[in-house]
């Protein structure tokens, strides 16, 4: 029987939980890992597409079933493994809510200056050039059967493309500065109080040995402090206090005792955030 297949970008957010959760579940060497660059739109591949409808990583195929969202690979990582570890709560799912959409926080921008900011560092580099492999993938004709994926896809990414550029109209500029601020009014509470008041006993939201809700937050959290200006794991509680001010004391225990692990040096190499 052949291994299962994980695809995965060591810059994506999502993808860290199932990299988490494969270092911590024993199972380093027993899954197969495909690199998919989404700095070149590699997932928009149609061989890959064909495989997830949405094209987002991180994605597993296991016996010819794919496993399309973040939440089922991990789960399926977890039955897996002959290592037990806590199984998902409802913090699961509330750190999936498309309102605290890390992805969106990475590319979002609240007014004129962050947008100035944003629109001429990497998420810029990013979305032109992902849009440049977008385009080619769609331009194949294996992409004929995707049609309408592709065509919602380059509009939504053109339209980001178009904000940075300074060529967007007004109103969808306002628009997505009203986005981007409930975006972080929900981050804000999902940190300040949704994740403290999930972790019981702590270190970790399962106890004392990460489960699989920590796999997620851990992804969410890392990244979260990357964008508030924490680029390595030692100066992430600092980025997090000057944005929303003193750290939880159960977050900041949490923030220790997950970077402090093997399987979080091997995600994060050299501490750099991602
Ligand atoms: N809801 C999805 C979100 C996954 C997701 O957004 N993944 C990002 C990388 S962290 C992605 O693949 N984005 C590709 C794209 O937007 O084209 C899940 O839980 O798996
Ligand atoms: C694609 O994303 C939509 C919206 O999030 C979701 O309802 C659907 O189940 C996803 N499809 C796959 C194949 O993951
Ligand atoms: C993940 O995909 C499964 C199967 O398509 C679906 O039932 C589930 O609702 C999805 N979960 C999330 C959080 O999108
Ligand atoms: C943005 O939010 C402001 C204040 O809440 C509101 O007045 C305005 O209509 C919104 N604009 C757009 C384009 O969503
Ligand atoms: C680790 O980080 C230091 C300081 O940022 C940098 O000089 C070094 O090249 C990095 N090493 C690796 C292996 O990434």
């Amino acid at each position: 029987m052949s291994q299962p297949a994980l695809y995965t970008f060591a810059l994506s957010i999502w993808s860290a939980a199932a990299e988490l959760a494969v270092a911590e579940l024993d199972l380093d060497g027993k899954v197969e890992f495909k690199q998919t660059s989404l700095l070149e739109g590699q997932n928009f591949d149609p061989s890959f597409v064909k495989i997830n409808k949405n094209a987002t990583l991180p994605t597993l195929v296991a016996n010819g079933k794919a496993y399309t969202n973040t939440t089922d690979v991990v789960d399926f990582l977890a039955s897996y493994s002959s290592k037990k570890v806590a199984p998902k709560t409802g913090v699961t799912k509330a750190v999936h809510e498309d309102s605290i959409d890390p992805n969106f926080a990475f590319v979002a921008a609240r007014n004129d200056a962050e947008l100035a900011t944003v629109g001429s560092g990497f998420a810029n580099i990013f979305t032109v050039t992902r849009l440049g492999g977008l385009k080619k993938y769609a331009a194949t004709p294996e992409a004929a059967p995707y049609k309408s994926f592709y065509d919602a896809k380059i509009a939504s990414v053109s339209e980001l493309a178009a904000l940075y550029a300074g060529q967007a109209p007004p109103a969808a500029k306002q628009g997505f500065f009203n986005a981007s601020t409930s975006l972080w009014d929900a981050i804000r509470v999902f940190y300040l109080e949704t994740l403290p008041a999930s972790i019981t006993a702590g270190p970790f939201i399962a106890g004392a040995e990460p489960g699989v809700d920590d796999f997620h937050v851990a992804a969410w959290l890392a990244h979260i402090a990357l964008v508030v200006g924490g680029e390595k794991d030692s100066e992430g509680l600092a980025a997090l206090e000057k944005r929303f001010g003193p750290v939880p004391p159960k977050v900041a225990a949490y923030w220790k005792a997950w970077s402090a692990r093997d399987s979080w040096k091997k995600v994060y190499p050299n501490g750099s955030l991602h």
